[in-house]
């Protein structure tokens, strides 16, 4: 029999899983071959295994397997040879009839080139097509055992290796970060009970209940049909005309038009599972479960106004984010907590758990944190890996399992139905970055791209001609949750469903004054691109249903009146049972990074204090603050006695770009500084995203210059004497922004 007791599972101490020996997984005792494999399974002679065909796997191996070790390539002192490995002697030229002449047909080595090259793109994803990705481990705090038989939680301090995928929604492959969109947050756990996908997204909530609306939602948010237009974005009539008929989007809605949908980093943003899933343990007792990701750099934003200036300075503003901190060693960091109720808990709550568009509040259910997830590597291959890489929502394994939620239940059946065509047929999961680590037996053959050699004669089951194998492992393999099902069939939403408000006004009463403020100025904005006027009077009919300050500033912003409140489902809704839940703002998640990873940037010029720069620069960096030194053009700058060397210009990185900024003395370099409009465009835009500042000396002129105000300087201006001030610039710097500045119209 199988040993499956969970202390018996082979750990993934780390990644190193990947390479060398570590690869040749299943590990011993987790799968029983035949008792004498050359009997039953073998038809190849074992003798005659050269370099090409290798060793035969050993007993139960999975062949594909064997971590992407089997596949990185390095060309380190190579020769070019084709795809044939033949190799190549020339490859500038074409094979021509004289020097002069005529191409020639025969040139198999340009046409394997160029026919090569003409195949090199695969179908984006329809949505979430621009994503960034990384490699790490998930690690238990401690067994869940009673809870779930799901071997990551099998004991404290087991890993289990992952690769994440960051990603937004709407836009495709090549379009801005900085959208304001939801944000995937797709993790694959290699478990060793096969591959486990935590596909999710950085808010808890989704605009519609049933899977039924998904291909209507998308087609709407994405460019509309007949000009292609706009990219990443939902600022559309499109859109709005079809989520203002859509009243069960109207919670969702209010945390996409919040910061959440604009994150200063992947690093700096939380991650839901969004369904209610099922913890089965080994017993077969089940609990409901949300699975809910926290950021140890903490929850934070962008300002509208700055991801749009981001988005053109940086179209790749997360991607590298993710990318450079993870080769600086700054590895991110998240907490898995879950929250954990009963069947007949979930009764008594005044909606629904199998409806998406509903959180279950922290004051009815709190986190309990189990793990930490940290991703330690980047992708060796932006293609092999981050692009080909399918996750699923129907992969489970055992201990977790689904629940009725209808918006999943599409889920369950789309994931794999897409890969097949954007990775071009069945057998997608060889891909190294699909296959799981846990071996792979059945008798699904064949198709497209097949990688596997499965040896013997027997591709069936039951079989006495392969010694009966591979063999069922009953209890010991997945076994479904078995749910009572009653009722007729018929398409239609329980009860619950049909109260579309109540979180919604939930989350607008749990924001902050300036979280508020945002919100309205995001459906302003979104809607004064809606051409249709009809559309914005029926969205903000919608909003009349969640607060009315928030509807009236939101006409207010349009110039339209204030319409009647769109009619709602239910005459009365169910009573709430919180309105007011502290952890849905920003605010209350500050991590526990600090400084650390924030990028400053310090403006010089020849004539600036080059001492004074050096030593905070020297001081950001302690902190673990990245200091840039910002000129105006990047290379050497005599400062006198000392020379800088300026990494950036401010022609090639704007201040959207920074967490702060800090312009160090010396009156000779300010005045220079203060003669170039874009080092004055560079404060007013930190002044006016809520950045820390700081002005040294005679720092201060080019403050002045900038027309910032400086009568009543909130703790995120900072004027200093020279030699002093790092202290106090880091600590407001810790505070991530200082929105206490805003105002509407912006001042600067
Ligand atoms: Fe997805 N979704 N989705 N989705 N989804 C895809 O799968 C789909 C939904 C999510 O980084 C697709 O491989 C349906 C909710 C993420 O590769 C596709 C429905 C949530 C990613 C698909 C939903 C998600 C996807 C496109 C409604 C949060 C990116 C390419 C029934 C819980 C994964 C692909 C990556 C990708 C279908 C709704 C998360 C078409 C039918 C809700 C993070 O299969």
């Amino acid at each position: 029999a199988l040993d499956q007791t969970a202390g018996a599972f082979p750990h993934n101490p780390d990644k190193a899983q990947e390479y060398g020996d570590a690869a040749s997984c299943p590990h011993a005792g987790h799968h029983q071959a035949p008792a004498d494999a050359s009997v039953h399974a073998s038809t190849l002679s074992e003798t005659n295994a050269n370099e090409k065909t290798g060793a035969p796997p050993g007993a139960g191996e999975n062949a594909v397997q064997g971590g992407l070790s089997r596949v990185r390539a390095d060309d380190d002192g190579q020769p070019l040879s084709t795809n044939q490995g033949v190799p190549l002697a020339d490859n500038q030229s074409s094979l021509k009839a004289g020097l002069r002449g005529p191409a020639l047909l025969k040139d198999f080595i340009l046409r394997e080139k160029i026919t090569h090259f003409d195949h090199e793109r695969i179908p984006e994803r329809i949505v979430h097509a621009r994503g960034s990705a990384a490699h790490g481990y998930f690690e238990a705090y401690e067994s869940l055992s009673d809870l779930t038989a799901a071997t990551p939680f099998a004991e404290a301090g087991k890993r289990t290796p992952v690769f994440v995928r960051f990603s937004t929604v709407a836009g495709e492959r090549g379009s801005k970060d900085t959208a304001r969109d939801v944000r995937g947050f797709a993790v694959k756990f290699y478990t060793d009970q096969g591959n486990w996908d935590l596909v999710g997204n950085n808010i808890p909530v989704f605009f519609i209940q049933d899977a039924m609306k998904f291909p209507d939602l998308v087609h709407a948010v994405k460019p509309e049909p007949h000009h292609g237009m706009p990219q990443a974005a939902s600022a559309h009539d499109t859109f709005w005309d079809f989520v203002s008929l859509m009243p069960e989007s109207t919670h969702m809605l209010m945390w996409a038009m919040s910061d959440r949908a604009i994150p200063r980093s992947y690093r700096m943003m939380q991650g839901f599972g969004v369904h209610t899933f099922r913890f089965v343990n080994a017993q077969g007792e089940s609990r409901l479960v949300k699975f809910h990701w926290s950021p140890v750099a903490g929850t934070h934003s962008l300002v509208w106004d700055e991801a749009v200036k981001i988005s053109g300075a940086d179209p790749d503003f997360h991607r590298r984010d993710l990318w450079e901190a993870i080769e600086a060693g700054e590895y991110p960091e998240w907490e898995l907590a879950v929250q954990v109720f009963t069947d007949e808990d979930a009764e008594r709550f005044s909606f629904d758990v199998l409806d998406a568009t509903k959180i279950v509040p922290e004051e009815l259910v709190p986190l309990r944190p189990v793990g930490r997830l940290v991703l330690d590597r980047n992708p060796d291959n932006f293609f092999a890996e981050t692009e080909q890489v399918a996750f699923c929502a129907a992969h489970v394994i055992p201990g977790i399992d689904f629940t009725d939620d209808p918006l999943l239940a599409g889920r369950i059946h789309s994931y794999v139905d897409t890969q097949i065509s954007r990775l071009g047929g069945p057998n997608f999961h060889e891909l190294p970055i699909n296959a799981p680590l846990a071996p792979v037996h059945n008798n699904q053959r064949d198709g497209m791209h097949r990688q596997t050699l499965n040896r013997g004669r027997v591709a069936y089951e039951p079989n006495s001609l392969g010694g009966g194998c591979p063999f069922q492992s009953g209890k010991m393999g997945f076994v479904p949750f078995p749910e009572p099902v009653a009722g007729d069939t018929l398409r239609g939403k329980p009860e619950k469903f049909a109260e579309h408000y109540n979180q919604a006004t939930l989350f607008w009463n749990s924001q902050t004054e300036f979280e508020q403020r945002h919100i309205v100025d995001a459906f302003r904005f979104e809607l004064s691109k809606v051409t249709v006027p009809a559309i914005r009077v029926r969205t903000v009919s919608m909003l009349r249903n969640v607060d009315e300050a928030l509807a009236g500033k939101v006409a207010k912003g349009l110039g339209i009146p204030l319409p009647d409140p769109m009619p709602r489902a239910l005459e009365t809704s169910p009573e709430p049972e919180t309105t007011h839940s502290p952890a849905l703002s920003l605010t209350a998640r500050p991590g526990k990074a600090g400084v650390r990873t924030r990028q400053v940037a310090i403006l010089v010029h020849e004539g600036v204090d080059g001492a004074g720069v050096q030593s905070l620069a020297k001081a950001l960096a302690k902190a673990g603050a990245i200091a840039r030194l910002v000129g105006p053009r990047v290379g050497p700058l005599d400062t006198g006695k000392t020379r800088l060397d300026a990494d950036a210009s401010v022609e090639n990185s704007p201040g959207a770009l920074f967490d702060g900024v800090i312009v160090p003395d010396g009156q000779i370099g300010v005045d220079r500084l203060a003669a170039d409009g874009r080092a004055l465009e560079f404060l007013r835009d930190q002044y006016r995203h809520g950045k820390t500042m700081m002005a040294v000396g005679a720092g201060r002129t080019l403050v002045e210059r900038a027309d910032i105000p400086l009568a009543n300087p909130d703790d995120g201006l900072l004027l200093v004497d020279a030699g002093s001030g790092a202290d106090a610039f880091l600590s407001a710097l810790a505070r991530h922004r200082h929105p206490e500045r805003e105002t509407d119209p912006p001042a600067v």
